[in-house]
Protein backbone atom coordinates (compact mmCIF):
# COMPACT_ATOMS: atom_id res chain seq x y z
CA UNK A 1 0.00 0.00 0.00
CA UNK A 2 2.78 2.31 0.59
CA UNK A 3 3.21 4.61 -1.78
CA UNK A 4 -0.68 5.49 -2.22
CA UNK A 5 -0.42 8.78 -1.20
CA UNK A 6 -0.06 11.85 -3.78
CA UNK A 7 1.59 14.57 -2.80
CA UNK A 8 1.21 18.63 -3.37
CA UNK A 9 2.65 22.30 -2.71
CA UNK A 10 1.90 25.27 -3.75
CA UNK A 11 4.98 27.72 -5.39
CA UNK A 12 4.15 30.44 -2.24
CA UNK A 13 6.15 27.23 -0.35
CA UNK A 14 9.14 28.23 -1.45
CA UNK A 15 10.01 31.78 -0.94
CA UNK A 16 12.45 34.30 0.23
CA UNK A 17 11.98 34.58 3.97
CA UNK A 18 10.68 37.64 4.21
CA UNK A 19 8.70 38.03 7.70
CA UNK A 20 6.90 41.27 9.17
CA UNK A 21 10.08 42.41 10.74
CA UNK A 22 12.95 41.85 7.57
CA UNK A 23 13.31 41.64 4.13
CA UNK A 24 13.94 38.34 2.36
CA UNK A 25 16.75 37.04 2.88
CA UNK A 26 17.50 34.12 -0.32
CA UNK A 27 17.41 34.51 -3.59
CA UNK A 28 13.94 34.56 -6.22
CA UNK A 29 13.20 30.73 -7.52
CA UNK A 30 11.50 31.26 -11.16
CA UNK A 31 8.35 29.23 -10.85
CA UNK A 32 9.36 27.58 -13.91
CA UNK A 33 12.61 26.51 -11.88
CA UNK A 34 10.20 26.00 -8.67
CA UNK A 35 8.20 23.39 -11.13
CA UNK A 36 11.25 21.25 -12.25
CA UNK A 37 12.05 20.72 -8.14
CA UNK A 38 8.68 19.46 -7.64
CA UNK A 39 9.27 15.61 -8.68
CA UNK A 40 12.75 15.10 -6.83
CA UNK A 41 11.64 16.19 -3.69
CA UNK A 42 8.70 13.55 -4.02
CA UNK A 43 5.84 15.76 -5.07
CA UNK A 44 2.87 15.17 -7.91
CA UNK A 45 0.76 18.07 -7.52
CA UNK A 46 0.47 21.93 -7.45
CA UNK A 47 -1.44 23.99 -6.19
CA UNK A 48 -1.97 27.48 -7.44
CA UNK A 49 -3.19 30.50 -6.67
CA UNK A 50 -4.60 31.96 -9.79
CA UNK A 51 -1.86 34.69 -10.34
CA UNK A 52 0.73 32.02 -9.65
CA UNK A 53 -0.47 30.88 -12.94
CA UNK A 54 -0.92 33.85 -14.49
CA UNK A 55 0.54 36.80 -12.76
CA UNK A 56 -1.02 40.18 -13.54
CA UNK A 57 -4.16 38.53 -14.65
CA UNK A 58 -6.21 42.15 -13.47
CA UNK A 59 -4.19 43.72 -16.59
CA UNK A 60 -5.32 40.71 -19.02
CA UNK A 61 -8.01 39.97 -21.00
CA UNK A 62 -9.83 36.65 -20.60
CA UNK A 63 -7.80 35.16 -24.14
CA UNK A 64 -4.90 36.30 -22.28
CA UNK A 65 -5.86 34.84 -19.17
CA UNK A 66 -6.52 31.58 -21.17
CA UNK A 67 -3.02 31.54 -23.35
CA UNK A 68 -0.79 32.20 -20.44
CA UNK A 69 -2.76 29.55 -18.45
CA UNK A 70 -2.41 26.90 -21.06
CA UNK A 71 1.26 27.43 -20.95
CA UNK A 72 1.71 26.78 -17.69
CA UNK A 73 -0.30 23.70 -18.80
CA UNK A 74 2.33 22.56 -21.24
CA UNK A 75 4.95 23.00 -18.65
CA UNK A 76 3.12 21.12 -15.80
CA UNK A 77 2.68 17.84 -18.60
CA UNK A 78 6.57 18.22 -19.78
CA UNK A 79 7.30 17.98 -16.08
CA UNK A 80 4.26 15.22 -15.54
CA UNK A 81 3.08 17.03 -12.56
CA UNK A 82 -0.92 17.75 -11.88
CA UNK A 83 -2.89 21.00 -10.64
CA UNK A 84 -4.44 20.12 -7.40
CA UNK A 85 -6.15 23.24 -6.92
CA UNK A 86 -6.79 27.26 -7.85
CA UNK A 87 -7.31 29.88 -5.18
CA UNK A 88 -8.06 33.19 -5.79
CA UNK A 89 -5.88 35.69 -4.32
CA UNK A 90 -8.52 37.54 -2.81
CA UNK A 91 -6.26 40.02 -0.08
CA UNK A 92 -3.07 41.79 -2.03
CA UNK A 93 -4.93 43.97 -4.61
CA UNK A 94 -6.29 47.55 -3.21
CA UNK A 95 -9.85 46.14 -4.53
CA UNK A 96 -9.55 43.72 -1.77
CA UNK A 97 -8.32 45.77 1.22
CA UNK A 98 -11.51 45.43 3.09
CA UNK A 99 -12.04 41.80 1.63
CA UNK A 100 -13.85 40.44 -1.47
CA UNK A 101 -16.83 39.01 -0.83
CA UNK A 102 -17.70 40.29 2.08
CA UNK A 103 -16.26 44.17 1.25
CA UNK A 104 -18.63 47.16 2.29
CA UNK A 105 -17.85 48.76 -1.79
CA UNK A 106 -19.91 46.94 -4.07
CA UNK A 107 -17.55 47.43 -6.84
CA UNK A 108 -15.08 45.67 -4.68
CA UNK A 109 -17.44 42.83 -3.80
CA UNK A 110 -18.18 42.73 -7.84
CA UNK A 111 -14.35 42.48 -8.55
CA UNK A 112 -13.99 39.39 -5.81
CA UNK A 113 -16.50 37.63 -7.74
CA UNK A 114 -15.30 38.25 -11.45
CA UNK A 115 -11.52 37.18 -9.93
CA UNK A 116 -13.22 33.77 -9.08
CA UNK A 117 -14.38 33.29 -12.47
CA UNK A 118 -11.44 33.87 -13.24
CA UNK A 119 -9.73 31.60 -11.12
CA UNK A 120 -12.28 28.57 -12.27
CA UNK A 121 -11.66 29.88 -16.27
CA UNK A 122 -7.78 28.92 -15.26
CA UNK A 123 -8.61 25.72 -13.59
CA UNK A 124 -10.29 24.68 -16.15
CA UNK A 125 -7.03 25.33 -18.37
CA UNK A 126 -4.49 23.76 -16.02
CA UNK A 127 -7.12 20.47 -15.64
CA UNK A 128 -8.59 20.52 -12.13
CA UNK A 129 -11.90 20.83 -10.62
CA UNK A 130 -11.22 21.94 -7.35
CA UNK A 131 -11.38 25.67 -6.33
CA UNK A 132 -9.56 26.36 -2.96
CA UNK A 133 -11.34 29.63 -0.79
CA UNK A 134 -9.23 30.63 2.35
CA UNK A 135 -11.25 33.49 2.75
CA UNK A 136 -8.23 35.73 4.08
CA UNK A 137 -9.57 39.02 4.80
CA UNK A 138 -13.54 38.10 4.89
CA UNK A 139 -13.55 39.35 9.01
CA UNK A 140 -13.14 42.25 10.78
CA UNK A 141 -10.51 44.04 12.88
CA UNK A 142 -13.68 45.98 14.83
CA UNK A 143 -17.06 44.39 15.39
CA UNK A 144 -18.78 47.59 14.30
CA UNK A 145 -17.25 47.63 10.44
CA UNK A 146 -19.40 45.09 9.03
CA UNK A 147 -22.96 43.27 9.54
CA UNK A 148 -21.65 39.46 10.46
CA UNK A 149 -25.01 38.32 9.19
CA UNK A 150 -24.97 40.57 5.71
CA UNK A 151 -21.45 38.98 6.04
CA UNK A 152 -22.60 35.29 5.56
CA UNK A 153 -25.43 36.26 2.98
CA UNK A 154 -22.35 37.78 0.97
CA UNK A 155 -20.47 34.49 1.25
CA UNK A 156 -23.16 32.69 0.03
CA UNK A 157 -23.99 34.80 -2.84
CA UNK A 158 -20.19 34.72 -4.36
CA UNK A 159 -20.26 30.82 -3.87
CA UNK A 160 -23.39 30.73 -5.75
CA UNK A 161 -22.23 32.65 -8.72
CA UNK A 162 -19.05 30.33 -8.52
CA UNK A 163 -21.02 26.95 -8.24
CA UNK A 164 -23.44 28.47 -11.25
CA UNK A 165 -20.39 29.85 -13.42
CA UNK A 166 -18.91 25.98 -13.75
CA UNK A 167 -21.48 22.76 -12.94
CA UNK A 168 -18.36 20.75 -12.14
CA UNK A 169 -15.86 22.73 -10.02
CA UNK A 170 -16.08 22.22 -6.32
CA UNK A 171 -15.09 24.29 -4.18
CA UNK A 172 -13.11 23.84 -0.32
CA UNK A 173 -13.16 26.77 1.86
CA UNK A 174 -9.98 26.48 4.08
CA UNK A 175 -11.23 28.18 7.50
CA UNK A 176 -8.60 30.02 9.59
CA UNK A 177 -9.74 31.86 12.55
CA UNK A 178 -7.57 34.69 12.88
CA UNK A 179 -4.40 36.17 10.54
CA UNK A 180 -4.91 38.63 8.83
CA UNK A 181 -8.26 39.77 10.55
CA UNK A 182 -8.79 39.52 13.94
CA UNK A 183 -11.59 37.66 13.36
CA UNK A 184 -12.75 35.67 10.32
CA UNK A 185 -16.10 35.31 9.67
CA UNK A 186 -15.59 31.60 8.54
CA UNK A 187 -13.20 30.39 11.65
CA UNK A 188 -13.41 26.20 11.50
CA UNK A 189 -14.88 23.37 9.66
CA UNK A 190 -18.23 23.75 11.49
CA UNK A 191 -18.53 27.31 9.61
CA UNK A 192 -17.23 25.92 7.00
CA UNK A 193 -19.93 23.45 5.94
CA UNK A 194 -22.25 24.83 7.37
CA UNK A 195 -21.60 27.81 5.02
CA UNK A 196 -21.82 25.41 2.17
CA UNK A 197 -25.44 24.09 3.48
CA UNK A 198 -26.74 27.36 2.61
CA UNK A 199 -25.21 27.38 -1.13
CA UNK A 200 -27.87 26.21 -4.03
CA UNK A 201 -25.28 23.09 -4.14
CA UNK A 202 -23.71 21.95 -0.71
CA UNK A 203 -22.74 18.83 -2.59
CA UNK A 204 -20.10 20.45 -4.09
CA UNK A 205 -18.99 22.68 -1.01
CA UNK A 206 -16.53 21.35 0.95
CA UNK A 207 -13.08 21.91 3.24
CA UNK A 208 -9.21 22.13 3.13
CA UNK A 209 -8.27 21.26 6.49
CA UNK A 210 -5.01 23.23 7.87
CA UNK A 211 -3.20 21.80 10.51
CA UNK A 212 -2.10 24.89 12.07
CA UNK A 213 -5.32 26.69 11.60
CA UNK A 214 -7.40 24.10 13.18
CA UNK A 215 -4.67 24.27 16.16
CA UNK A 216 -5.09 28.26 16.15
CA UNK A 217 -8.93 27.96 16.56
CA UNK A 218 -8.27 25.72 19.61
CA UNK A 219 -8.96 22.78 18.05
CA UNK A 220 -7.22 19.04 16.97
CA UNK A 221 -7.04 18.82 13.63
CA UNK A 222 -7.28 14.95 13.28
CA UNK A 223 -10.61 15.80 14.99
CA UNK A 224 -11.88 18.68 12.28
CA UNK A 225 -11.01 16.25 9.59
CA UNK A 226 -12.95 13.40 11.27
CA UNK A 227 -15.68 15.55 10.64
CA UNK A 228 -15.33 16.70 7.24
CA UNK A 229 -14.95 13.05 6.46
CA UNK A 230 -18.29 12.53 8.40
CA UNK A 231 -20.16 14.38 5.39
CA UNK A 232 -17.75 13.23 3.10
CA UNK A 233 -16.40 16.64 2.17
CA UNK A 234 -12.54 16.40 2.74
CA UNK A 235 -11.65 17.65 -0.21
CA UNK A 236 -7.70 18.20 0.38
CA UNK A 237 -5.67 19.53 3.87
CA UNK A 238 -2.59 21.39 4.23
CA UNK A 239 -1.06 19.44 6.55
CA UNK A 240 2.17 21.63 9.16
CA UNK A 241 2.38 22.42 12.38
CA UNK A 242 1.64 25.40 14.63
CA UNK A 243 3.83 26.19 18.36
CA UNK A 244 0.32 27.22 20.48
CA UNK A 245 -1.55 29.88 20.00
CA UNK A 246 0.17 32.79 17.88
CA UNK A 247 1.39 33.65 14.44
CA UNK A 248 0.46 31.23 11.31
CA UNK A 249 3.70 29.48 11.26
CA UNK A 250 3.49 26.74 8.56
CA UNK A 251 5.74 24.39 10.49
CA UNK A 252 6.83 21.10 9.04
CA UNK A 253 4.39 18.43 9.60
CA UNK A 254 5.09 16.81 12.92
CA UNK A 255 7.49 19.05 13.93
CA UNK A 256 6.14 20.26 16.92
CA UNK A 257 3.83 17.65 18.45
CA UNK A 258 4.12 14.21 16.80
CA UNK A 259 1.63 12.49 18.21
CA UNK A 260 -0.81 15.24 17.04
CA UNK A 261 0.84 14.52 13.36
CA UNK A 262 0.40 10.63 13.62
CA UNK A 263 -3.42 11.18 14.86
CA UNK A 264 -4.11 13.34 11.42
CA UNK A 265 -2.52 10.17 9.20
CA UNK A 266 -4.56 7.78 11.07
CA UNK A 267 -7.99 9.53 10.35
CA UNK A 268 -6.58 9.55 6.71
CA UNK A 269 -5.28 5.99 6.33
CA UNK A 270 -8.54 5.11 8.17
CA UNK A 271 -11.06 6.49 5.99
CA UNK A 272 -9.27 5.76 2.53
CA UNK A 273 -8.19 9.34 2.26
CA UNK A 274 -6.19 9.97 -1.69
CA UNK A 275 -8.44 6.68 -2.87
CA UNK A 276 -10.35 9.21 -5.42
CA UNK A 277 -7.48 11.48 -6.03
CA UNK A 278 -7.22 13.36 -2.74
CA UNK A 279 -3.71 14.62 -2.56
CA UNK A 280 -1.89 15.17 0.57
CA UNK A 281 -1.25 18.76 0.90
CA UNK A 282 1.92 20.65 2.67
CA UNK A 283 1.58 24.26 3.39
CA UNK A 284 4.98 24.40 5.24
CA UNK A 285 7.22 27.28 5.19
CA UNK A 286 11.05 27.16 5.61
CA UNK A 287 12.55 28.60 8.81
CA UNK A 288 13.93 32.03 8.00
CA UNK A 289 17.49 30.97 9.06
CA UNK A 290 17.86 28.07 5.93
CA UNK A 291 20.60 29.52 3.74
CA UNK A 292 20.52 29.20 -0.42
CA UNK A 293 19.53 26.72 -1.89
CA UNK A 294 18.87 24.54 0.88
CA UNK A 295 15.18 26.45 1.42
CA UNK A 296 13.65 22.98 0.28
CA UNK A 297 13.97 20.61 3.28
CA UNK A 298 10.99 21.58 4.85
CA UNK A 299 8.92 19.90 1.70
CA UNK A 300 11.08 16.60 1.94
CA UNK A 301 11.16 16.62 5.50
CA UNK A 302 7.16 17.00 6.03
CA UNK A 303 6.63 14.57 3.12
CA UNK A 304 8.91 12.19 5.06
CA UNK A 305 7.66 12.22 8.32
CA UNK A 306 3.90 11.81 7.19
CA UNK A 307 5.35 8.46 5.58
CA UNK A 308 7.05 7.41 8.78
CA UNK A 309 3.60 7.67 10.13
CA UNK A 310 1.84 6.11 7.73
CA UNK A 311 4.28 3.19 8.74
CA UNK A 312 3.77 3.89 12.36
CA UNK A 313 -0.59 3.89 12.00
CA UNK A 314 -0.21 0.72 9.92
CA UNK A 315 2.15 -0.69 12.22
CA UNK A 316 -0.06 0.08 15.50
CA UNK A 317 -1.51 -3.39 16.78
CA UNK A 318 -5.22 -3.06 16.09
CA UNK A 319 -6.35 -5.51 18.40
CA UNK A 320 -4.43 -4.16 21.62
CA UNK A 321 -6.20 -0.91 20.77
CA UNK A 322 -9.60 -2.55 20.65
CA UNK A 323 -9.12 -4.58 24.02
CA UNK A 324 -8.35 -1.26 25.72
CA UNK A 325 -11.02 0.88 24.24
CA UNK A 326 -13.39 -2.61 25.59
CA UNK A 327 -11.74 -2.62 28.92
CA UNK A 328 -12.05 1.43 29.21
CA UNK A 329 -8.55 1.62 30.31
CA UNK A 330 -7.43 4.68 28.50
CA UNK A 331 -4.53 4.98 30.61
CA UNK A 332 -2.71 1.75 29.03
CA UNK A 333 -3.83 3.03 25.95
CA UNK A 334 -1.97 6.20 26.10
CA UNK A 335 1.16 4.16 26.96
CA UNK A 336 0.76 1.91 24.35
CA UNK A 337 0.46 4.94 21.84
CA UNK A 338 3.57 6.93 23.48
CA UNK A 339 5.30 3.60 23.40
CA UNK A 340 4.39 3.12 19.71
CA UNK A 341 5.52 6.16 18.96
CA UNK A 342 9.04 5.95 20.65
CA UNK A 343 9.67 2.68 18.92
CA UNK A 344 9.13 0.53 21.81
C1 LIG B 1 -2.93 31.12 4.88
C2 LIG B 1 -2.78 29.92 4.07
C3 LIG B 1 -2.60 30.15 2.60
C4 LIG B 1 -3.57 29.33 1.79
C5 LIG B 1 -3.31 29.53 0.35
C6 LIG B 1 -4.25 28.78 -0.53
C7 LIG B 1 -0.41 30.83 2.06
O1 LIG B 1 -2.84 30.88 6.21
O2 LIG B 1 -2.73 28.84 4.57
O3 LIG B 1 -1.29 29.77 2.26
O4 LIG B 1 -3.47 28.00 2.10
O5 LIG B 1 -3.37 30.88 0.07
O6 LIG B 1 -5.52 29.24 -0.41
MG1 LIG C 1 -3.01 26.91 3.87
Amino acid sequence: MAGKYLFSFGPWNIHEGSDPFGPTVRGTIAFAQKLKIYKELGFDGVQFHDDDAVPDMDQLSAAEIEKKAGEVRAILDGEGLTAEFVAPRLWEGPNTIDGGYTSNDPACREYAKKRSRQSIDIANVLGTKLIVLWLAREGTYIREAKDSKVAVDRLVEAINDMLAHDPDIRIAIEPKPNEPMDHAYIPTTGHAMALGYLTSDPARVGVNIESAHAILAGLDPSDEMGFALAYDRLYTVHLNDQNGLKFDQDKSFGSVDLRRAFNQVRILEQYDYGQRGEMVGLDVKAMRTQKEGMATKHLSNSREVFLALLDLVRRLDRTAVDQLIAQRDYEELDLLIMNHLLGK
